[in-house]
């Protein structure tokens, strides 16, 4: 740059400048930054649970049974009303005793074209075993999965219709991972490790789009008991800490630090992992976890109890309005 130019440069920026000075008489507004006067729109917890309550009426959704599949043609069909795109990922996979099975991960896109994107995911698949039960005669029954799996995806669906009626410019990818919850029954003792999260396993190795990228992902799970607790799931403060206080700090300034403490929960091998390890997007776990010794998961976690009574919408609104909060703000 030549000499004379640069000076230029120099008087036009100090013109501009002091042009802008005069304009505002109160700088210091000028300078607040623009997220905070951002909207956010409300989130209804009623029509969340209504959205549980209607995952429920199909049945457990264990994956090759015919409510899995009547289940998948309604979410697609919902989706296909909210959002812009609808990929349907089918696949096949192996169970932990080796057998073969289907299945279908739903992924519902909002400005696809958008480049800043935002993951927010949940299990949709019911779990086969209510191997938890105190009852052992009920150990290989399936469960309704109303907190564990229907709760997130019923607060994602509530989203959906918010995101409809309220379009931002960031692109929200919504993924329902199937698969999930079909580890091996814990009677069998088998010391198995990567029998969970099937769906979030292929799909975070075969993208529905080829080098999919999201600025960040969270992951609902277990979001609907009454009373909840959720501390920072471990595994999430590991890959991405600054993610997590972020997130815990906006619930805090919501009002609702009762119930996201500041505690590190258990550590726990959900969907996310997948996703952090294999398609290295940084994803938390919003997950209600206990701390007590036997269990940390919530009380009713793979029983048969696990149905719409444990369910309480004032949970999932809360959980709905930080999510909501994330998105539009961050
Ligand atoms: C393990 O128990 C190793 N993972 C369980 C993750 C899970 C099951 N989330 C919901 N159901
Ligand atoms: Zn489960």
């Amino acid at each position: 740059m030549q000499k004379s130019t640069f000076l230029i440069s120099i008087l036009l920026l100090t013109f501009f400048s002091s042009c802008t000075d005069k304009k505002t008489s109160k700088p210091a507004a000028q300078s607040a930054p623009q997220k905070q006067e951002v909207v956010v729109p409300t989130f209804n917890a009623d029509s969340a649970y209504s959205y549980v309550k209607q995952q429920l009426d199909f049945g457990p959704r264990v994956p090759e049974s015919e409510a899995h599949s009547q289940c998948a043609e309604w979410l697609i069909d919902f989706f296909n009303a909210k959002a812009d795109t609808v990929y349907v990922q089918n696949f096949r996979t192996r169970l932990y005793d080796g057998r073969g099975i289907d299945g279908k991960n739903i992924i519902a896109s909002f400005n696809p074209q958008a480049k800043k994107r935002i993951l927010l995911g949940a299990h949709w698949d019911s779990r086969p075993f209510a191997d938890h039960d105190p009852d052992e005669t009920k150990w290989n029954t399936p469960i309704d999965g109303a907190n564990d799996g229907a709760s997130g995806v019923g607060v994602l669906m509530e989203i959906a219709r918010v995101l409809n009626e309220n379009p931002m410019n960031t692109g929200i990818d919504i993924i329902l991972f199937d698969l999930e919850d079909y580890g091996a029954p814990q009677y069998l003792n088998l010391m198995t490790n990567n029998d969970w999260a099937l769906g979030s396993q292929y799909w975070s190795k075969n993208p529905h789009i080829y080098n999919y990228r999201a600025y960040f992902g969270l992951l609902l799970d277990m979001v609907g008991a009454p009373n909840p607790k959720f501390p920072k799931e471990y595994y999430s403060q590991q890959f991405a800490p600054s993610l997590s206080n972020d997130v815990w700090r906006m619930a805090r300034e919501l009002g609702y630090s009762d119930y996201f403490t500041n505690e590190i929960g258990h550590p726990i091998n959900d969907d996310h992992i997948y996703v952090n390890l294999n398609a290295n997007i940084p994803m938390i776990d919003i997950i209600h976890l206990e701390n007590n010794e036997e269990s940390s998961f919530y009380p009713y976690w793979h029983t048969i109890k696990d149905n719409i009574e444990q369910i309480d919408p004032k949970t999932l609104g809360m959980v709905g309005d930080v999510v909501l909060n994330v998105i539009y703000r961050k």
